[in-house]
């Protein structure tokens, strides 16, 4: 079975890896938000395509989720102590991707094609692809002014109330190389639990992507569970936007285009609801605690997903 996964932050790095255990790697590709790529230091920063490779490569740190497991913090402590910003916490090792990435952007090699070299120098097989090769940076309007969605995220930690998001230049910009061609030939797209507002919804707003998503199977799995996120913002972002932060809220959220869902069992009450959206839901375990439960989890969404065909 051929699938493309869409994924954004923590959760859907988790699931990525999942599915890559449960598939052999040349029928899975993970297209990876860039929504909350940003420039610091003169370097560009893509953390959610870092934080999907990292988990893929088994070398993000489990606690976080984010940068690298095993980290030392020397660069940083060195700009702290001139006097320099720490609150985006940049990691030694870590340093290293973002430096050589930028000195191949500065070359003018696409996104896409530094992305794949280095998976292959990752050790990943599957193709890892930026929704865009564009640059398409997420803005947050919050109720202290539009700010950037970095600086809404972790320097300011989600604490803004927020009423919209905008995309910026997403009309001028165009699909990733291969982006498209995965999903016209997917049996199935899975819509990894990252949240809906600024990891799923900057992917499908890139032109073309949508469309070519509308046209196959899809599966989202939910990453409100119980009214809560397991990480990040989404569930407090429904609320401040008048939405009811639940499962069912998200499969709303993507009933255009959705044929099943995946809901926790916490969530259990919620399965007629979203059912009545004419979308079959499977209820089961949807929190990742191991990598046990990724595969797990993978394996179920893959056989509802072979229900569709
Ligand atoms: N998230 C934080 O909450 N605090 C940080 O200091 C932080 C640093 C960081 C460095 C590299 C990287 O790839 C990701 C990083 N993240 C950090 C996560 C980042 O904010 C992502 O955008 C979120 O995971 C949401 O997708």
């Amino acid at each position: 079975m051929k699938v493309v996964a869409l994924a954004g932050g923590v959760g859907g790095a988790r699931l990525a890896d999942g599915l890559a255990q449960n598939l052999p790697p040349e029928d899975l590709t993970v297209v990876v938000n860039i929504g909350d790529d940003f420039d610091f230091f003169g370097l560009h920063i893509c953390p959610d395509l870092d934080t999907v490779c990292y988990t893929l490569a088994g070398m993000a740190n489990p606690a976080t989720g984010w940068g690298l497991a095993g980290e030392t913090w020397n660069a940083l402590e060195n700009i702290g102590r001139l006097g320099g910003p720490t609150w985006f916490r940049l990691g030694d090792r870590d340093l290293g991707t973002h430096l050589e990435r930028t000195r191949r952007l500065a070359k003018g090699e696409p996104l896409s094609q530094i992305t794949g070299d280095f998976c292959r120098a990752w050790g990943i097989q599957l193709t890892v692809l930026p929704a865009s090769d564009d640059s398409v940076p997420t803005w947050v309007y919050t109720d202290e002014g539009e700010m950037p969605f970095q600086e809404y995220f972790v320097r300011r930690q989600c604490r803004p109330s927020v009423s919209g998001f905008r995309f910026a230049d997403v009309d001028r910009s165009s699909p990733a190389k291969g982006v498209l061609e995965a999903i016209q030939r997917a049996d199935l797209v899975v819509i990894c639990p990252s949240n809906p507002w600024v990891s799923v919804d900057p992917i499908l707003a890139i032109p073309g992507i949508l469309p070519a998503v509308m046209s196959r199977p899809v599966l989202a799995v939910s990453p409100i569970i119980g009214g809560r996120t397991v990480k990040g913002p989404a569930a407090k972002m429904y609320a401040e936007l008048g939405i009811e932060p639940s499962a069912l809220s998200v499969a709303r959220h993507y009933r255009k285009f959705l044929s099943a869902f995946v809901l926790d069992r916490e969530d259990a009450a919620l399965q007629s609801e979203v059912q009545a959206l004419g979308v079959k839901a499977l209820v089961t375990a949807t929190w990742m605690h191991t990598a046990a439960d990724r595969r797990q989890l993978a394996a179920e969404c893959l056989s509802l997903g072979s229900a569709l065909l």
